[in-house]
């Protein structure tokens, strides 16, 4: 059985473009993998956070991927920073890196110049995707399913897989990249030239998987539309009709082509007024499910089992990088 490793940030609280960029993903193929997900806290410390609210957070998204429908005896679900190997895969991947492939990532390029004048910049933003590399590469992961604002990443860490492979020893596995058919980029609101993004400034650009769902409606009614009455997909000419769009196909059992079907000749109102109805409905079911894991004190022993059950996968891997680097002694 080939493997699957996929990771999320506990940096916030996950939007409906995480759940319709990478959980449902998650959920849909779980089952033809030998699945890992991961709570990437040590990622989330790249930029400052408050420690307590870190905690919160972790522990909110162990609930939010399991609510997502993921299947805890199915899959794997452990925390980062509780599995080693991590940060010592990660540590012999710098040494891999160079410094100028980490200075193109628009991602780091983004951050830095967000956080340039409030905290500086760490040098753990710069080699964040030597950790994510390590994260992917040291359960010998086939496929990485992910938003379309990591496939930059994954090609890095492609990159780095292969010239270890070429350096050291052919012991990497090189991953593929999976990307939704739809919904891999879901939009914000209130900006459809811009990602929906849990650390928007604005919050009416996004809507949080735990945000209450009838303001959550009310988001929808208010979210920024394109000229012209028609509604059809068409990224370039609707891009904010085209968004919406896509988050409805995606939280309703219908395409898009039904959809626009559906809503010829009815008016942008109409259409919001009912998408907002939708996704009122997800996140109260959504956040039922959430709250039944946080309140059964199931979560402790999930998230216990599946970091031993890492560890012991991750940890040969590690070992057999260790060796074709030449680090420690020859095991006797
Ligand atoms: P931030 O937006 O706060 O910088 P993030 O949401 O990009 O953080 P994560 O929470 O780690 O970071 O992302 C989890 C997953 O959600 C990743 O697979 C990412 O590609 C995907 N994702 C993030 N934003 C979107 C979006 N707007 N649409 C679809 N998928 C997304
Ligand atoms: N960089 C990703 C989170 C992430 C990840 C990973 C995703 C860290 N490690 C490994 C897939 C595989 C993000 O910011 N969304």
């Amino acid at each position: 059985m080939k493997t699957l490793f996929s990771g999320v940030q506990p940096s916030g609280i996950p939007t409906i473009g995480n759940y319709i960029g990478a959980y449902q993903q998650f959920a849909a193929l779980q089952h033809e993998y030998d699945s890992y997900f991961c709570i990437v806290d040590q990622h989330a410390i790249t930029i400052p956070q408050d420690r307590l609210k870190l905690r919160e957070n972790t522990k909110k998204l162990a609930a939010i991927y399991l609510a997502s429908g993921l299947d805890p005896d199915k899959i794997t679900l452990f925390i980062q920073s509780e599995v080693a190997a991590h940060a010592k895969a990660a540590w012999m991947l710098q040494c891999v890196g160079y410094i100028g492939e980490l200075e193109r990532m628009t991602q780091y390029k983004d951050k830095a110049r967000q956080h340039s004048q409030k905290d500086g910049i760490s040098v753990g933003l710069l080699t964040y995707p030597s950790l994510m590399a390590a994260d992917i590469l040291i359960y010998g992961a086939h496929v990485v399913p992910v938003g379309e604002d990591q496939g930059q990443h994954l090609e890095l860490t492609r990159d780095l897989a292969d010239r270890f492979n070429l350096k050291y020893n052919d012991i990497l596995t090189v991953p593929e990249v999976k990307h939704p058919e739809y919904g891999g980029r879901i939009m914000s609101l209130n900006d459809p030239a811009r990602k929906m993004s849990k650390s928007d400034d604005n919050q009416k650009g996004y809507i949080s998987l735990l945000d209450d769902p009838k303001a959550a409606a009310k988001k929808i009614r208010s979210a920024v539309t394109d000229s012209g009455t028609e509604i059809k997909y068409d990224k370039e000419e609707k891009p904010g009709i085209s968004n919406l769009l896509t988050i409805y196909s995606s939280l309703s059992d219908q395409n898009i082509d039904s959809l626009v079907e559906d809503y010829a000749g009815k008016s942008y109102g109409e259409f919001k007024t009912d998408l907002g109805g939708v996704v009122e409905t997800f996140l109260s079911d959504f956040q039922s499910r959430v709250n039944d894991y946080l309140e059964s004190g199931k979560l402790d022993d999930i998230l216990d089992a599946g970091a031993e059950r890492a560890s012991r996968k991750a940890d040969k891997m590690v070992t057999k990088m260790e060796r074709a680097m030449g680090l420690g002694r020859k095991k006797r």
